[in-house]
């Protein structure tokens, strides 16, 4: 049996989990933030993970209609407008959006989910079921890669900034809001997962949690160096501009 953690305990239980699992340390993102990857590579990437930005605001809505306190309401659904906008052409998406419109793809094509890797939507659509199947303090938990990505963005826009001419402060710029948005949503669900997690059994479920979040990010990465990088066998309907 696991012994209970205190709520400290338990925070620096989840931090070793970023330590060593968070998709940092993948090749695929040494490779993207040393300028070592061509122009149709990181235009895979950003292709790609379209398909992680379009899936959040619905795991983030499954999550919402799961939480039956006004005040918890409140504090979540301002994801979905992070993601989505007050109004067309406002918001998170519009923004990724720039970032493909840049690599020349067609935006009704991007949004179709042209060319996006078998593995990234089995990893992204396994997140999404996990936060509707699992309890919501997995649910929540799952979330807390954002404590880890402030560092991930800031290193991977300061790297592609400096190697590669074909992007841009503007085409980057949806990372910019997130150095913000990440910080204020992962210390709302830390603050929740530390005061909920009291059992042995709920401490080990979120740990769990964040784990498999992790494998959501890092397989999304193997998938894009196994078709773009090495061998470099891109899945049936693979597709650039
Ligand atoms: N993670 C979530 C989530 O689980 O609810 C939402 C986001 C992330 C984002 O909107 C992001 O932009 C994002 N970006 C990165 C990144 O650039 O490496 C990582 C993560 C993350 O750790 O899950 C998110």
């Amino acid at each position: 049996m696991n012994a209970i953690m205190t709520p400290d305990e338990l925070e620096a239980a989840l931090r070793a989990v970023g330590t060593a699992r968070y998709h940092d340390k993948h090749p695929f993102q040494i490779l993207l933030q040393e300028g070592r990857l061509n122009r149709d590579q990181v235009a895979a990437w950003a292709l790609n993970r379209y398909y992680y930005q379009s899936r959040i605001p619905l795991k983030d809505a499954a999550l919402l209609a799961r939480l039956e306190d006004p005040a918890l309401r409140r504090s979540w659904r301002q994801r979905i407008v992070d993601h989505d906008g007050e109004r067309e052409g406002d918001g998170g998406i519009e923004r990724w959006l720039r970032l493909t419109d840049s690599f020349g793809f067609d935006r009704a094509e991007v949004m179709a989910g042209r060319g996006i890797l078998p593995a990234t939507k089995f990893a992204v659509d396994a997140y999404v079921r996990f936060v509707s199947d699992k309890t919501l303090l997995e649910a929540i938990a799952s979330s807390l890669t954002e404590m880890f990505s402030p560092g991930i963005i800031a290193t991977r826009v300061s790297g592609m900034l400096a190697h590669y001419d074909f992007v841009s402060k503007e085409t980057l710029a949806y990372f910019d809001k997130r150095l913000t948005q990440a910080p204020r949503d992962a210390d709302f669900a830390l603050d929740y997962v530390k005061r909920e997690a009291r059992r042995p059994d709920q401490q080990q479920a979120v740990i769990a949690a964040l784990n498999f979040k992790c494998d959501v990010l890092w397989a999304q990465l193997d998938a894009l160096y196994f078709a773009y990088v090495q061998p470099g066998l891109p899945a049936p309907g693979a597709w650039t501009p």
